[in-house]
């Protein structure tokens, strides 16, 4: 929370500390980390092979254009991502960036609807105008990166 000094004028004499209004807290755990890949197997064979990690859960999300796979890291997941098909965003996103990389970050929510509409409230871009189905039955909305410090913010209620 953020607390601001605010200096106000002669008809209004003295210093005042005020704070911003800062919404309840509603990122109640990082759900995953995703990281986009263009071989999705050796990335499998790389965390199993360096770290032990197994894949927890494997899905293809249709409607993003992606398979993931899933390794649990105590309650949250590393997500492996990579695109099924030349228009998915992230097989965009891998040619521009030329390898894998860090995509998004998903946070825990305990109301998807809720914390989508208090961003929106906020004057934020968001990419889902309402929460929508995720993999593993969640439901997710996703930010915008250019009004979230440059990082894909997806919203997850499990
Ligand atoms: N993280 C940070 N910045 C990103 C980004 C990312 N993952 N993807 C794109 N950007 C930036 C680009 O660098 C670019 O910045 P500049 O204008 O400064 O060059 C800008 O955003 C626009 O990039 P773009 O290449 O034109 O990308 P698009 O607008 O086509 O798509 C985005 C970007 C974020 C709108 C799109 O990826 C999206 O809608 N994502 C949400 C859905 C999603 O990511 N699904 C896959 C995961 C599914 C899952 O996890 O289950
Ligand atoms: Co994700």
């Amino acid at each position: 929370m953020s607390i601001t000094a605010r200096r106000v004028g002669d008809d209004d004499p003295g210093v005042q500390m005020s704070e911003s209004a800062a919404p309840a807290p509603l990122l109640t755990e990082i759900d995953h980390i995703a990281i986009a890949v263009p071989d999705l197997g050796a990335a499998i064979d790389y965390y199993r092979d360096t770290f032990g990690a197994t894949v927890d859960h494997r899905e293809v999300v249709e409607s993003d254009g992606v398979e993931e796979a899933l390794l649990k890291v105590a309650e949250s997941y590393v997500q492996l991502l990579t695109p099924t098909r030349d228009d998915s965003t992230v097989a965009k996103w891998l040619a521009n960036r030329g390898g894998p990389g860090i995509h998004h970050v998903g946070y825990r929510v305990a109301d998807c609807a809720v914390a989508l509409e208090s961003v929106k409230a906020q004057g934020f871009r968001v990419l889902d105008d309402a929460p929508r189905p995720g993999s593993r039955g969640t439901t997710v909305a996703f930010i915008h990166p250019k009004d979230a410090l440059g990082t894909l913010i997806e919203l997850v209620q499990e």
